[in-house]
Order: C-alpha cells, then sequence, then structure tokens
C-alpha cells in the first residue's frame, strides 16, 4: 500500500512541527507549501535530513505550487499571520481570510478528496471560511482548537492535583477565543468530575475557578512569553491527534470547530464541539446537554463567532 500523503499549507513555527511529528509517527509523506522561497523547501531538506538518527521512512518535499499537493489524504493549513503581543486573534480577520480564499481554491482544485483540518485565527471563521471557499463537503473541513484548549487544561489541571496528564480528561467547547466555555462538569480524574474532586477537598473553587481562566488565557500567555509569535508545539500535537484519528480511522472523540447542522439549535456555522473523527471525516456531532452558566456562556460564545462570520462577510460578500 502507498503511504498517506500530508500536506501542509503554511510552513511557519507550526507547519515545521506538524511536519517532524508526523515524520516521526510515520503518518506518510510530507508536502510543505509555502509563499516565502526556500522555507519550505529549507524546512523538508532540514527534516528528511533527521530522519536516519530517528528511523523514519518519509518523502518529505518543500513548493511553492499547488500542483504539488495533488492527491493528498489530508491538507493541515496554517497559512496565514499568527498574533504579536497586544493583537486579538480577531485582529488577524482581515489579512488572513484573504489567505483562506487562495488556499480553498487551491485545495478544491488539486486536493478535493483531502480531509482538511485549519488551524489559522480567528480560528471558528477561517474554518467557516475556508470549507465555503473550498465547496468541500462539511464533514471533510474542521478546525483544530478544543483539542489544543482541552489539552491545555488537562495540563494545568494535572499540575494542581499532581497527578498523571493520562489520567485527566477535559472538555473545552466553544469558540477559540475568550470566550471559550471549559466544562469543568464534564471534566474528569480517572472518571471523577471535577465538582466531585473540590467536595472531596483535592481542590477548592477558587483554584478551579483559576485553572478555567489560565485555559482561557492560554494562548496569550505564550504570546506574551515569545514575544515573536504565538504557541506552536501544542497545536501541531493537537492537530495530528485529529490527523492521526482520520488517517487510522480511530474514532476519537475530540473537541474541534465543526459545521453544525441543527445540533445545538445552529446551523450554517462552525464552533467548538465533541465530534468522532474517522475515515469518513465528521461521522458524529455530540450533543452534550449544557446547563446554567455552561448555556449562557456557550451561546456568548456562540454571538462572538457570529459576530466574526459578519466581519469577513462584510469583507468578501460571497460568504453570506
Ligand atoms: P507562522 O510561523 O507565521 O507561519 C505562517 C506561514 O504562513 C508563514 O510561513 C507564511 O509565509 C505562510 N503564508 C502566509 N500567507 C500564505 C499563503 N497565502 N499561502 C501559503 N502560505 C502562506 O505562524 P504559525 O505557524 O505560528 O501560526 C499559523 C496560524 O495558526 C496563525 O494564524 C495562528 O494565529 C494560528 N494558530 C492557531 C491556533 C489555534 O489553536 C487555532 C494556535 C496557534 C496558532
Amino acid at each position: 500500500m502507498a503511504r498517506k500523503k500530508i500536506a501542509l499549507v503554511g510552513a511557519g513555527q507550526i507547519g515545521g512541527t506538524l511536519a517532524h511529528l508526523i515524520g516521526l509517527k510515520e503518518l506518510g509523506d510530507v508536502v510543505l507549501f509555502d509563499i516565502a522561497e526556500g522555507v519550505p523547501q529549507g524546512k523538508a531538506l532540514d527534516l528528511a535530513e533527521s530522519s536516519p538518527v530517528d528511523g523514519f521512512d518519509a518523502k518529505l518535499t518543500g513548493t511553492q505550487t499547488y500542483e504539488a499537493i495533488a492527491g493528498a489524504d489530508v491538507v493541515i493549513v496554517t497559512a496565514g499571520v499568527p498574533r504579536k503581543p497586544g493583537m486579538s486573534r480577531d485582529d488577524l480577520l482581515g489579512i488572513n481570510l484573504k489567505v483562506m480564499e487562495a488556499v480553498g481554491k487551491g485545495i478544491a482544485e488539486f486536493a478535493p478528496d483531502a480531509f482538511v483540518i485549519c488551524i489559522t485565527n480567528p480560528l471558528d471563521a477561517m474554518v467557516w471560511a475556508l470549507q465555503k471557499f473550498s465547496q468541500l463537503p462539511k464533514q471533510k473541513v474542521v478546525g483544530m482548537a478544543g483539542v489544543l484548549d482541552s489539552s491545555r487544561f488537562r495540563y494545568f489541571l494535572a499540575e494542581e492535583f499532581g497527578v498523571s496528564v493520562e489520567d485527566v480528561t477535559a472538555f473545552v467547547l466553544g469558540g477559540h477565543g475568550d470566550t471559550m466555555v471549559p466544562l469543568t462538569r464534564y471534566s474528569t480524574v480517572a472518571g471523577i468530575p471535577l465538582p466531585d474532586l473540590v467536595k472531596m477537598g483535592w481542590t477548592t473553587q477558587e483554584k478551579l475557578d483559576a485553572i478555567v481562566q489560565r485555559t482561557r488565557d492560554g494562548g496569550a500567555e505564550i504570546v506574551a512569553l515569545l514575544k515573536t509569535g504565538s504557541a506552536f508545539y501544542a497545536p501541531a500535537a493537537s492537530a495530528v491527534a485529529m490527523a492521526e484519528s482520520y488517517l487510522k480511522d480511530k474514532k476519537r472523540v475530540l473537541p474541534c470547530a465543526a459545521a453544525l447542522e441543527g445540533q445545538y439549535g445552529l446551523s450554517d456555522m462552525y464552533v467548538g464541539v465533541p465530534i468522532v473523527i474517522g475515515a469518513g471525516g465528521v461521522e458524529k456531532v455530540i450533543e452534550i446537554e449544557l446547563e446554567g452558566e455552561e448555556k449562557t456562556g456557550f451561546e456568548k460564545s456562540v454571538g462572538a463567532v457570529k459576530g466574526l462570520m459578519d466581519a469577513c462577510a462584510a469583507i468578501q460578500p460571497s460568504l453570506k
């Protein structure tokens, strides 16, 4: 059986890390595409030269032409600009919307059967626009955000409880922004929900509230430290988990920005919800019951995403 082909549109910080992880995990051959001349070629060659040391077989190439992504099984999109200190994800909208138009057309022409994972910010609006520009089936176009946000939440919780990250599960729903909704009721340590752990005296409500807020601010915390860009190791690892679930038909349940068609009372929009990713792409959108603050928080987050979609449609009326 021929190796799978994974195209990375955008060969910056996340793109390069994606290529490295995909090589190490032997998920397939990698094509790095970027408008910056020499960058995808240089990264591909550097990574290929690491393959004998790490013992992985993968063909890694860099390109400036969309033809090279032809027949890709998976396309991961990071093309665009990242945040600098003081910028919100939404500040990126105008620039990155134009990039999504070019990328969408490239994918439609050369890789129409691919499973497409968008990472470019502002995430929920960009993945919505990318699906419209590409016209690929909605179940084949998803956004990466919830896996990262949940991973940050899990890491902070594991630190607080002094337990393995493996034993902490967590769910973060809604849009990828300051309004994201970390769900404590659906987050557990070895199956024990967080509110029960507060009752058991393992932590306090104040500490839990602080962790929730740190999760919401997780991206900004890294931007403030790095000063020259945004997070890339954890975002790349998160997208690879999604790609792997598709390529290996693992049917993992992951929080992702998915197209809603009536679920949660919403349609024609992308927002972070739990989904099943398998060989069919998004095989199921899971509707969990939300109550009280969870519900109002989710509604607020949906409102913020809709605001971004309106801003996109004002720039590019064909998106309406
Ligand atoms: P960066 O290292 O700047 O890489 C972006 C790459 O895109 C650069 O190499 C550019 O040359 C390239 N590029 C720009 N325009 C085009 C184009 N038209 N076609 C092809 N390539 C192009 O950024 P990064 O890798 O750190 O981040 C990439 C994106 O991911 C940004 O929009 C970030 O905001 C976003 N991001 C999202 C998350 C989420 O959780 C959703 C997390 C972290 C970063």
